[in-house]
């Protein structure tokens, strides 16, 4: 029985011999409109690494300032210094916050914000020494390479230096955020000031060297072509053959609401066929990469779960209070329960696997 069509047959049977994909496998499989073959042959890929199970953390994400000096046209979650509805907390409230956080039995924090360049590094070592002291056994995924660049450059230290810092204060590792699409043109023009795609690379590479795990993320739905995202696949494939450093690739959906990039380029957002393409076609070109995270926050919970046949293994999160896509009109809830998640990946076909932000599987007691 034909299980693909004819326009996948190729790829299809590279996959069966165990051979790597290339840019042009890459582009035929975003122009295919075979979406179950496409389904098939990345869960298929999916199973054979990780079988039914399906990675999740209770972790809750902390945007700590909208503060932002960046002028990324895709962002509707920044504001000018002085701005109305500009935020910082203090170390104390954002410690505070994870406190509260923990009675739900967190084991992650996702610590992201803007370029605000009032936080120093004493500001991040503060926090992340009062979350670990203040709660045990929770891991700590935080700044993005374009955070760690900017304090680089406001302390006068090296990008190591910075990371060291960091680590030694509680840093597990950093999370995927910042890459946006790294083909020059595109990156130009959502968001112009913002450090290159090779920087972004060159810091996951300092971070992987010093031992530190990261994950990768790629923007898509906006200005990019499907060469623009092979192109991507295919950096973050070749940064991983050299440093194995990745833990997890994240593809985010472009959200339009409230950002000028929507509106000034008539942008829509994406559909849920582009949304499963793309993970599908993850799973498939990276195959270097342990895990191909579904962010059900941005593609919806329903979308999400579907996701988890088409080869995403892992879901973030339980996520409680994330700030930036709700900006930009993500309609999905602020928070799901560990058990909503974990019924939601048993209803999947999954097995639940909790795990820190290290990856490691976390056992709770009965
Ligand atoms: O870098 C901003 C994106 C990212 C919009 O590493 C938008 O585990 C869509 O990176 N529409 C931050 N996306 C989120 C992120 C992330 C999320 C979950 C898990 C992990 C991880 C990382 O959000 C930004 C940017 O690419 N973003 N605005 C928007 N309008």
């Amino acid at each position: 029985m034909q299980l693909v069509s004819r326009e996948l047959e190729e790829v299809a049977a590279k996959l069966t011999r165990g051979e790597r994909l290339d840019f042009n496998d890459g582009i035929a499989l975003f122009r295919s409109t075979d979406l179950v073959g496409l389904g098939m042959l990345a869960q298929r890929a999916k199973r054979q690494r990780h079988g039914d199970q399906v990675f999740f953390a209770v972790n809750c994400h902390i945007n700590h300032t909208n503060v932002c000096v960046g002028t990324c046209r895709f962002c509707a979650f920044r504001r000018r210094p002085g701005e109305e509805g500009a935020y910082v907390s203090s170390p104390r409230e954002v410690i505070r916050r994870v406190h509260s956080a923990s009675l739900w039995g967190i084991r992650e924090v996702h610590l992201v914000g803007g370029l605000n360049p009032e936080l120093d590094l004493d500001y991040f070592c503060t926090i992340l020494q009062g979350i670990k002291k203040k709660v045990k056994g929770v891991t700590v995924k935080g700044l993005t390479a374009v955070e760690v660049d900017f304090l680089a450059q406001r302390e006068g230290l090296s990008v190591a230096e910075v990371l060291l810092r960091l680590r030694e204060a509680g840093l597990d590792a950093l999370p995927g955020g910042g890459a946006e699409i790294f083909a020059p043109l595109v990156r130009q023009r959502l968001c112009p000031n913002k450090i290159s795609g090779e920087r972004w690379l060159e810091i996951h590479a300092e971070a992987h060297a010093l031992g530190i795990p990261t994950n990768a993320t790629m923007l898509y739905g906006h200005l990019e072509s499907y060469e623009d995202r092979v192109d991507h696949l295919l950096r973050l494939r070749e940064l991983q053959d050299r440093t194995g450093g990745f833990q997890a690739f994240i593809p985010l959906p472009f959200l339009p609401k409230n950002n000028p990039l929507a509106k000034e380029e008539g942008i829509k957002g994406t559909t849920g066929f582009d949304d499963l393409k793309t993970i599908a076609v993850s799973r498939l070109f990276l195959d270097n990469f342990p895990h191909i995270k579904v962010y059900w926050v941005m593609v919806g919970i329903k979308l999400a779960q579907v996701a988890l046949n088409f080869g995403a293994d892992d879901i973030e999160g339980t996520v409680l209070e994330e700030r930036i896509a709700h900006s930009a009109g993500a309609e999905s809830p602020q928070v799901l329960t560990r058990q909503e998640l974990e019924e939601f990946i048993l209803a999947a076909g999954g097995v639940p696997v909790e795990r820190d932000a290290l990856y490691l599987p976390v056992r709770r007691e009965a």
